[in-house]
């Protein structure tokens, strides 16, 4: 009889051990899925202006400039001229346009681009219908 009940005692600790170690496990699986979710919605979006009087300005056509950003970030550059402008990959001083970066259409004042950086590295960038307008975005 003693023996039969602490058997019974016995299995009983045993079970909640592994509910309690089933538990554990579980809240870790969904505490890491949140976590790794919100770490992927980390962008932020970072927003440059096209200053006015912009065609006649070099690295300071585009404020701030350089700017800093994390992979993932967006950056958006704004048209607050009153005259139309491009924002184009590359380095009118170093071969012009990079073939595949990023290149807006024509902005009209207003008018917004937006770019998000995936890749670290140092991207430059210019106006084509102004080459003397350049600016740079540093990703880390
Ligand atoms: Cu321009």
């Amino acid at each position: 009889m003693l023996i039969n009940f602490l058997i019974v005692e016995y299995v009983m600790s045993i079970t909640v051990i592994l509910i309690v170690l089933a538990i554990i496990s579980v809240s870790a699986v969904v505490t890491s899925t949140v976590f790794t979710s919100v770490e992927a919605q980390t962008g932020i979006i970072i927003s440059i202006s096209i200053v006015p009087g912009a065609s006649t300005l070099t690295d300071t056509a585009f404020q701030p400039n350089p700017v800093n950003v994390k992979v993932g970030d967006t950056v958006s550059w704004t048209n607050n001229d009153n005259t139309i402008h491009t924002v184009i990959e590359g380095n009118p001083a170093t071969g012009g346009e990079v073939e595949g970066g990023f290149a807006s259409e024509i902005l009209g004042p207003g008018v917004t681009f937006e770019h998000t950086f995936n890749q670290t590295g140092t991207f430059e960038y210019y106006c084509n219908l102004h080459p003397n307008m350049v600016g740079t975005v540093i990703v880390s």
